[in-house]
């Protein structure tokens, strides 16, 4: 039931339906429920929502870049199924959020430079406000110049960089080494995320840690405040 139920979100992510009057691309649809409908009926059935989150959500936009990859989809059909992750985020947030607990720390987060992938920024920054940081979100295509400088007046703790192309990925890098000639590298830990980027990327560019997943990044982000605490 859970399964089918997931699969069924991840196909609406796949079709860009939001809701049950949109009518997908395969058309036909309209009147079925979307993805909104199926995300408020998983948590009502008390689904897990790491669950809905990585194998509703996440497979679907997995699926709906492999479509564009062979052609079968374009920029607008991508743009449908963001959307469609965005409206489903938003009906989980508040089932995510904690309230009336002390901050664990305060992260910047940003897109790199060039890039406007976000909705995997997005979904890490609902977790870990959900998890209990203060997350100030500086957006996307930000650079390294803009990053260091909001790093010198915010003075997080945690600073956070999402990269989901090859050729922005390298801003990761160009940021770290503006902190260092900043003077800032060693008062923020850094971690960093997105389908372009790796652990062992990270480990080459000095990060002090790399999240695969949302959920991943939630951990990582507790290991590091443990270790600051040490
Ligand atoms: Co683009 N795109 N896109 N795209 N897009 C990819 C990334 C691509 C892999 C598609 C493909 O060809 N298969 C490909 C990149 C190829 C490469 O570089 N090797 C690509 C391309 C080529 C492009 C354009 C160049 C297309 C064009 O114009 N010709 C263009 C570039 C624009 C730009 O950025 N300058 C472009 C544009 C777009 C849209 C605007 C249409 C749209 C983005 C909308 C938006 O974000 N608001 C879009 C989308 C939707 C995708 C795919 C289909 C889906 C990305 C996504 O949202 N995934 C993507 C294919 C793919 O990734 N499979 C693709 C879901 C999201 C939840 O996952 O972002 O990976 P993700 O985040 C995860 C983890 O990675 C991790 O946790 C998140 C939650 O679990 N994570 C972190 C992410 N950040 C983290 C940070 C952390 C920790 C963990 O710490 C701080």
């Amino acid at each position: 039931m859970t399964e089918d139920l997931l699969s069924l979100i991840k196909e609406n992510v796949i079709q860009g339906r939001i809701a049950q009057d949109d009518e997908g691309f395969d058309e036909g649809l309209v009147g079925q429920p979307g993805a909104s409908e199926l995300t408020e009926k998983a948590l009502t059935e008390g689904v897990n929502l790491e669950d809905i989150i990585n194998k509703g959500l996440t497979e679907g936009m997995n699926i709906v870049g492999q479509k564009f990859e062979t052609g079968e989809y374009y920029i607008p059909d991508m743009l449908a199924s963001a959307e469609t992750v965005g409206a489903a985020m938003e009906i989980l947030e508040p089932h995510l959020a904690q309230s009336g607990i002390k901050s664990k720390g305060k992260i910047l987060v940003a897109t790199v430079k060039g890039d406007l992938h976000d909705i995997g920024k997005n979904i890490v920054s609902i977790l870990l406000r959900g998890a209990g940081y203060t997350v100030k979100d500086l957006g996307n295509d930000i650079a390294p110049q803009t990053i260091v400088e909001a790093v010198r007046e915010e003075r997080p703790q945690f600073l956070g960089m999402s990269a989901l192309l090859t050729s922005t990925m390298i801003h990761m890098n160009n940021t770290i080494e503006a902190l260092t000639e900043s003077g800032l590298r060693d008062k923020v830990k850094i971690i960093i995320g997105g389908a372009a980027v790796s652990e062992e990327f990270a480990q080459s560019i000095g990060a002090n840690g790399y999240g695969a997943d949302g959920f991943q990044a939630v951990k990582i982000m507790d290991a590091l405040r443990n270790s600051m605490k040490g």
